[in-house]
């Protein structure tokens, strides 16, 4: 049994919050309604706020009833379960491998992460990395050319014709690769051009531009 009623998603600054991202942008290509309930990082509010919704404190959280799913991975899972299983591949062997490089995702990359972090409406920036945060470039730019290589056929997602979790985990890296200037090759090239392209992206990068034009959200962590 799953829980009742509307959909709550519980995130943080569009221009910051990577994980927030993921179950967001997946929701949005599961065709699943949801509100959205943005507490901005590093404030007061936060403090004071997150407690209600996650005992880890941290976000994205979702609330459905009762129940509350935190932590991206979980809530894709549980948005998984929503959609009936629609949210991964549905070949045994082709799910195998996208739980990998989401699992690989999930528990790695730190130094990438820590040296271009996430600001979703930002490009231009020039941050050089470090060789522990070329070695992710390199590693993730194999991920995506692995999968394109095997599923190009099937479509431009990175397991085929339908996005899935995969393609939900990797989006915030993608949005770093843009605004940091990550030098791709070809393959990864054509599936970040895709990415870019997806109009779901191209809202929470506005709704990142937003915050920081109109409601005079920092454009990156103090
Ligand atoms: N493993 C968690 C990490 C969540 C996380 O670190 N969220 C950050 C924002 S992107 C957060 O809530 N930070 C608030 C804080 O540390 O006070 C997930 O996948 O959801």
């Amino acid at each position: 049994m799953t829980g009742h009623g509307p959909l709550v998603l519980v995130i943080g600054d569009k221009q910051l919050s990577s994980w927030s991202l993921r179950p967001w942008l997946l929701m949005r290509h599961m065709g699943l309604p949801f509100e959205e309930l943005r507490l901005p990082l590093d404030t007061p509010r936060f403090a004071r706020e997150i407690e209600r919704y996650s005992p880890a404190r941290r976000v994205p959280v979702l609330l459905h009833g009762d129940l509350h799913v935190w932590d991206s991975l979980a809530i894709c899972e549980y948005v998984n379960e929503l959609v009936r299983g629609a949210a991964w591949p549905a070949d045994a062997a082709a799910r195998a491998h996208a739980r990998s490089i989401c699992a690989e995702m999930h528990a790695g990359f730190a130094a990438l992460r820590s040296t271009w972090s996430m600001r979703a409406a930002t490009v231009g920036l020039e941050v050089d990395l470090p060789p522990a945060a070329r070695s992710d470039v390199e590693r993730v730019e194999a991920i995506w050319t692995a999968c394109r290589e095997r599923y190009e056929g099937g479509g431009p997602w990175l397991f085929g014709a339908r996005f899935c979790v995969a393609d939900a985990m990797y989006a915030p890296v993608m949005l770093r690769f843009r605004t940091y200037g990550a030098e791709l090759g070809p393959v990864a090239r054509r599936y970040a051009a895709h990415v870019l392209d997806d109009p779901h992206v191209a809202d929470w990068i506005r709704g990142a531009g937003q915050e920081i034009a109109v409601e005079g959200r920092p454009e990156s962590h103090a």
